[in-house]
Order: C-alpha cells, then structure tokens, then sequence
C-alpha cells in the first residue's frame, strides 16, 4: 500500500536500525518490536531493541534469545549516535512516552519513524504510519511485512498473535475487525499456537496473585442499582499477599462480568495519599472525561487517573462523579 512507500525505500536504504516503544511496555509494543528486528535482521540489516523498561516476566517468552535490550546510558550512547534509523512503535505521541532512552534518542542524528495505531501526534518523528482503526501496532506490523514481500517466521506470528489479542482483549475490544481476525487466521497459519500462547500470558501467576483476585472479588460493592461496581486495593494488602501493582491487569475489568454493571471503578494506593484509579465503561457511557476530570486520560470505556486522598474516599468521590454521568444520560459534566 502507498502508506508504507516512504518507510520501504527507508529500510532499504540503510543498515543501522534501533527500535524501541512506550515505558511499562504490553505485548503489542514488545511484539511489534521482535516481528519487525526478525524482518529487517531478514533483510541483513543491524538491529538493536531499546527500551527504558524491562520486558515483564509475564511477556519474556516472546524473546527467549533476550535481544529487547534495557536502555543504559553506558551501554547504548555511542550505539544510538550510530544508528541510521529509529523505530518507534505503538507509542505516538511524543518522546516522553518513551522513558529515559526517548531523551537520547530524541537528540539522535537519525531518521525517525513511528508505527502506531494511537491517533496521538507524530510531530516528533520524520514519517509516521498511523492507523487508528487497526486494533493493534501489530496489525500494521503484519501489513508491513505482507507488503514488503518478507517471510513469517512461527516465532514471528507468535509475537503479532501475542499482540493481538492483548490489545483486543481476546477478540472483544471495538476495534477487533474482520481484518483482525484475517490476519490472526494467516498468523496461526505460519505457527502462532493459541493455548500455548494464552497460557503463558494469562495462566503463569503466583499463588498469592490469583488469591488477591478471590480476595477483591469478594470485596466489590454496587451503587446505582446496580449499575457501578466499585473496589479498592490498599499497599498492606498487596504486601500480604505478596503482588506487585504492575501485576494487576485485568482486575479493574472484573467487575464487569457483573450483570448489570456499567461502569467499573477500581482504586489501587500507590503511596501514602495517593491513588490510581482505574474506570471500566460497558461503552454506553465515556468514562473518559471523568478521567480528565483529575488531569487523566483514556478511552471512554477505558480510562485512569491519579488522585491525592484517602483510599476509600478516592473511590467514594468517583464513584459519585460516576452515579451523577449516568443519571444525566451519560453525557459528560
Ligand atoms: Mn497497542
């Protein structure tokens, strides 16, 4: 597709490649970043991965060889004065979504490229591909290769499968297309094993984890009639049961397998006196401009904020800014 002629000449044209993505990266950042090095290492090019965070354990058997690399000053200074090319991927937007190695990268000689499927800015890059409908970075990633004609290698499609249904959230988020599903098709065609693949991301957590999930389930409360779930997550319980915050993806969305429920509010103490709060919408509500409200952000059926207080009383705040959204039809205040 013409979308992609400026990069193809590019990749073409030079050898030294970083890429790199977004802090606390997901699968869809660290799989893009492994399909695309296999494709342009393909290519015979150099490529290094970047990144100011460490792959979560969760998501390190995408690359057993290790070659995500943590972004060191030490290690990387001269590396990145060398490289030709940088890659960001999923991360539009800006430099500061990347961390410390978006600082020095920011300041690099090279041509700058994103991928992204975020309708965020991509000022700060020279040529940019964005695509908004598509559910995944990777999406576009698998296009790209398509286009260019490169093989798909089954450790390949497991990292674009892996991606996908992250950021789709199991083929259920908006964004999931018939596109999605054609291109998972060809991705389990080339090797991606869906059971090994969901196990290893969603079935390898501690005991105390999975226990913390039984323990804040059988805390939810409902307001609204029903329409509000709410809980919290206070710092000595997350040391009782020994969990980490960054290992609780998915537990703002259990409240949602409640009948009923709308909206979702889950409050989580990150240090004395503050609080992250996540909110959850069923889509018939945006819960986005609640998020604003306390200088947050997100989609309007997936957004987050940090608030100074008290957690309980974080909680009771939102969750009275959410009873009045719903009561005015779900229109923003
Ligand atoms: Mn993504």
């Amino acid at each position: 597709m013409a979308m992609w002629q400026k990069i193809i000449s590019i990749m073409q044209q030079y050898q030294n490649f970083v890429l790199t993505s977004h802090v606390n990266p997901d699968c869809d950042a660290l799989g893009s970043e492994l399909a695309l090095a296999e494709h342009l290492r393909n290519l015979g090019k150099k490529v290094t991965i970047l990144n100011s965070d460490p792959v979560p354990p969760a998501f390190r058997f995408l690359d057993p060889q290790k070659s995500i690399k943590r972004y060191t000053q030490a290690k990387h200074a001269s590396l990145i004065k060398r490289a030709e090319v940088i890659i960001v991927l999923d991360a539009s937007g800006g430099w500061e979504r990347l961390g410390r190695v978006g600082e020095v990268l920011a300041q690099a000689e090279a041509l700058k490229i994103c991928i992204d499927h975020h309708p965020e800015a991509t000022d700060f890059v020279d040529v940019a591909v964005v695509d908004s409908e598509a559910a995944a970075t990777a999406e576009l990633i698998y296009d790209l290769l398509r286009v260019m004609g490169g093989s798909l290698s089954a450790s390949m499609a497991r990292s674009l499968y892996a991606a996908i249904i992250t950021d789709t959230g199991n083929f259920r988020f908006p964004k999931t297309s018939s596109q999605t599903h054609r291109i998972t098709a060809e991705l389990l065609a080339a090797g991606a094993n869906p059971l090994e693949i969901y196990g290893q991301i969603y079935e390898q957590y501690s005991l105390g984890r999975v226990r913390l999930k039984g323990r804040v389930i059988d805390s939810i409360q409902t307001a609204a009639g029903g329409q509000i779930a709410y809980y919290g997550l206070d710092r000595a319980t997350l040391k009782a049961y020994g969990v980490e915050v960054s290992e609780l993806d998915g537990f703002a969305s259990l409240g949602q397998e409640i009948g009923g429920v709308r909206v979702v509010v889950f409050g989580v103490e990150r240090s004395q006196g503050r609080v992250k709060i996540s909110l959850r919408s069923d889509g018939s509500v945006a819960v986005n401009h609640i998020a604003v409200a306390y200088k947050g952000g997100g989609h309007p059926s997936a957004a987050g904020a940090t608030i100074e207080g008290e957690l309980t009383e974080v909680i009771a705040g939102v969750v009275q800014k959410v009873e009045r959204l719903l009561e005015t039809g779900g229109k923003s205040e």
